[in-house]
């Protein structure tokens, strides 16, 4: 090819404006040529100089090594972020917790093979007796979480480690701190911070997912908050959904393709009946369940659209 290409990463992506960075450090605001690239934050593409125009041009999105991927408003597969190594999964004491839309992040981050982290923010305001109820139940399922605190020194120092070396992403509600804490993380940037009341009246401050490069080596993205986490069903562990604990306790269902829900004989719902699975984690699971069988398998999604 004549005109030269350089491969370059998505450090921000909102809509069809996207910004790169290129190996030699230069960051450049970019275009996609062509639609439906999808390109999304964390991807690696090959971009080009227009030289006429003044502009770079994304031509291609190089193959992901991982992705992230949510249901879309037309019921299809979207990548929301690509690469990562690591998913900051964050929760906290404040606003209300809605632990169902961690539980899908950590299905879907199982599925595609990245470690999620559970990432417990806010620790100095304490936390309220459901809230460790519902620890409990990560604990049952074999997570640990990092106590952390934006607003103090607690915690930090583990969760630096916890990212270094690797692609991170900081997800979960709108709220929880995922900007104070990458605010914290890389303090050479200036990252905006929202009042709580505003993830109270559903206003997002981050509205766009944006890859800092750590200090210590290793990417952060700070991801938009979110109300709801739809993971893309097709996407998931088919058996198990991405619920570790299930994927323990099937082996003792009397059907190889037992579904947990209804079958006889098994050992995921009387594990959540004798309390070896947490109950909210399994009601979490039995939604995702339902959610796969509302929407069916792809192809008579794209029948229905008539696509
Ligand atoms: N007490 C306390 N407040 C915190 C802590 N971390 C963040 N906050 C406050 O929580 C509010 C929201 O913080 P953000 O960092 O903007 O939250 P976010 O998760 O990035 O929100 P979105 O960008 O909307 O998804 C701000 O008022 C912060 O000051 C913490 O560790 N303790
Ligand atoms: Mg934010
Ligand atoms: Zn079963």
């Amino acid at each position: 090819m004549s005109v030269a290409t350089f491969d370059a990463r998505v450090i921000g992506a909102f809509g069809r404006q996207v910004r790169v960075r290129a190996g030699d450090g230069r960051e450049y605001p970019a275009r996609p040529l062509g639609r439906g690239l999808g390109i999304v934050c964390g991807d690696a593409v090959r971009c080009r100089h227009d030289e006429r125009h003044g502009e770079v041009h994304v031509l291609e999105v190089l193959a992901r090594r991982t992705a992230l991927y949510r249901t879309n408003a037309r019921g299809g597969a979207e990548a929301v972020l690509a690469n990562l190594t690591r998913l900051l999964v964050v929760i906290a004491p404040l606003p209300e917790p809605d632990l169902f839309v961690a539980d899908r992040y950590l299905a879907a981050a199982e599925s595609a093979l990245i470690e999620p982290v559970l990432v417990l923010n806010k620790a100095d305001l304490g936390l309220t007796a459901p809230l460790a109820d519902e620890l409990r139940g990560y604990a049952l399922a074999g997570y640990h979480w990092l106590e952390v605190s934006a607003a103090g020194p607690t915690g930090l120092e583990a969760l630096g480690t916890a990212c270094r070396g690797h692609t991170a992403a900081l997800v979960g509600q709108s709220g929880v701190g995922k900007s104070s804490l990458a605010a914290q993380l890389i303090p050479t940037e200036r990252i905006e911070v929202g009042a709580l009341a505003r993830a109270a009246e559903g206003r997002h401050t981050t509205t766009a997912a944006r890859l800092y490069e750590l200090p210590g080596g290793g990417e952060l993205i700070d991801a938009p908050g979110v109300r709801d986490f739809a993971p893309a069903v097709e996407h998931l562990e088919p058996r198990s959904l991405g619920f570790v604990e299930v994927a323990r306790l099937a082996p003792g269902c009397r059907f190889l393709d037992c579904q947990h829900l209804r079958e006889p004989d098994c050992a995921v719902r009387a594990g959540a009946e004798s309390g070896l699975m947490h109950p909210r984690r399994y009601e979490s699971y039995r939604r995702l369940r339902r959610l796969q069988q509302t929407l069916g398998p792809p192809h008579e999604r794209a029948r229905r659209r008539g696509g």
